[in-house]
């Protein structure tokens, strides 16, 4: 690969090599990373591979007894030191997580590169909260002990990948454990520059690694080492079952992570036009979110309605540019994923649904908010993770209809109620089958609530006292009180 370890990116510096051990790494091979703006190539980043794997997991296994040792108060220093550089360098994250992902720019700096210090503060907060239980039992004392699991593998998407990798590193480290961070090809830098910063935090070598490379190479390589205690995924089903087979053989356990279908359900009695912002923002970031409700379900009576005000909102959409202050709606992330969301539609289309809206492509990686209404539940439109601005819309006569056509996918990661009864969203709350349900509400995430879905959304739950558990090893511990040992 070539001798420069680094990109410009809008201007910042980007660390191209891995991060292994403290240490900058490269691999005799490299990849283009392309803007998914105008499809430039922005870098060429390490290729790596198993030996490049096994380095960086060596590494987080030699660091692992010093950081664990240090317990939540000693860990937390560091974390809360590598949170304020990320506020520090929002500017920097925003821009180079706008070029390499395609996110907009203005939430960018606004907020959301700034979670990724909220996620290290939260989990630094929850572990120093953590208290041992403890009991008398049959003249004995039991403890329950959290200890660190030991060094883990964490493998990420390409989508909002600043949110997604401290989401997981942040409980992690919190928690003692060590980590090798692979991200995705399709959108890697950002993650390079959170291994900088907590480097420069002072987080000691080893204790956090990030080896680039492609999924075939370096996330089968770091899955399948059996010096992992546990792995964690954000991707496709596909992949995801992938990871988990490979986490079974070695009995290690995993949080997988894999997108949704999900609901978003309007009762006649709802707030129409609130519940019509919200589908419509379903198309922003160009609906590349795992918790997109691209299911909308609405009631007969009010569907035309419905539809008038959806159409209203959706006008508003700006899709452009992401570095345009105004875009609502970027490219997506990758001619490849271009051509699947595309592929999708015009399936659709050819198998007898109805295209309301959109479905063409506006030029680069651009492509039309589009809405469908399948010609039946079974369509692919309706069952598939299409990751786009595409939503389909279908209409309910009566609650259990609602209920029904909500649970009827394989998948369970979220759903959306609007309804203004108390009673109604209690029960269809309750009786949608997903890990979140949102009423009148999208997208509220506290990071003490547990976070994560069933059936092909994945398997486990993130955030909260959950993700700690996940990295730690409980323990119940026993000592006689009674210290007269019989023999
Ligand atoms: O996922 P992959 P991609 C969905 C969405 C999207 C589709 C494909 O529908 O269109 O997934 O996205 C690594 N062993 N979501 O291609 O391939 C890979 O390098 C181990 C949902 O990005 O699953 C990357 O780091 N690792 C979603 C990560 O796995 C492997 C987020 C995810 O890649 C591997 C993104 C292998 N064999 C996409 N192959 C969500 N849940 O939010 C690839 N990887």
């Amino acid at each position: 690969m070539s001798a420069v370890s680094y990109a410009d990116v809008g201007g910042v510096n980007v660390s191209t090599w891995h991060y292994i051990d403290g240490a900058r790494v490269p691999s005799p091979d490299s990849f283009p990373v392309l803007s998914p703006i105008d499809q430039r190539e922005i870098a060429q980043v390490a290729s790596g591979t198993a030996a490049e794997v096994s380095l960086a997991v060596s590494a987080a296994e030699a660091a692992f007894d010093d950081w664990a040792a240090l317990g939540a108060r000693g860990r937390a220093e560091y974390l809360y030191r590598l949170a304020d550089l990320i506020d520090a360098n929002v500017e920097s994250l925003a821009i180079v997580e706008c070029e390499d992902a395609g996110m907009m720019l203005r939430p960018l700096r606004a907020y959301v590169a700034a979670f990724g210090a909220v996620n290290f503060r939260a989990f630094a907060d929850m572990a120093l909260a953590q208290t041992e239980t403890g009991w008398s039992y049959n003249g004995s004392k039991v403890r329950v002990q959290r200890m660190p699991a030991g060094p883990v593998g964490i493998i990420t998407s390409w989508n909002a990948p600043i949110v997604i990798s401290t989401w997981k590193l942040a409980p992690a480290l919190a928690a003692g454990c060590t980590v090798v961070l692979k991200p995705s090809e399709w959108a890697p830098l950002t993650c390079s520059m959170i291994a900088d910063l907590a480097g420069e935090a002072g987080i000691p070598a080893g204790v956090l690694n990030v080896v680039q490379g492609l999924g075939r190479e370096v996330g089968e390589a770091l899955a399948a080492d059996e010096r992992l205690t546990r792995l964690s995924f954000t991707g496709s089903s596909r992949t995801g079952r992938a990871v988990g087979q490979t986490a079974a053989n070695n009995m290690v356990p995993c949080t997988i992570e894999a997108g949704g279908k999900s609901p978003l359900v309007v009762f006649a009695d709802a707030d129409l036009d609130a519940a019509a912002k919200t589908a419509a923002f379903q198309y922003d970031d160009a609906g590349q979110m795992c918790i997109a409700g691209s299911r909308l379900l609405v009631e007969e009576s009010v569907a035309a309605e419905f539809l008038t005000l959806l159409g209203k909102h959706t006008d508003a959409h700006v899709v452009g540019n992401p570095r345009d202050p105004e875009t609502t709606v970027p490219p997506l992330i990758h001619p490849d994923h271009l051509a699947r969301v595309s592929g999708f539609v015009e399936r659709a289309v050819a198998q007898g649904d109805t295209l309301l809206r959109g479905g063409r492509s506006l030029g680069g990686l651009l492509y039309e908010p589009t809405l469908i209404k399948p010609r039946s539940n079974d369509a692919e439109i309706v069952q598939e993770e299409v990751f786009g601005p595409v939503l389909t819309i279908q209409t309910f006569s009566d609650e259990d209809e609602a209920v029904r056509l909500a649970n009827s996918t394989r998948y369970g990661l979220a759903g959306m109620v609007f309804t203004r009864s108390a009673d109604r969203a209690e029960r269809v709350g309750r009786a949608i089958r997903s890990g979140i349900v949102w009423v009148n509400a999208f997208n509220l995430r506290d990071a003490s609530a547990p976070f994560g879905g069933r059936g092909m959304s994945g398997v486990g739950r993130e955030g909260g006292q959950y993700a700690l558990d996940f990295y730690s090893d409980l323990k119940a511990l026993y000592i006689k009180e009674d210290t007269t040992y019989e023999d």
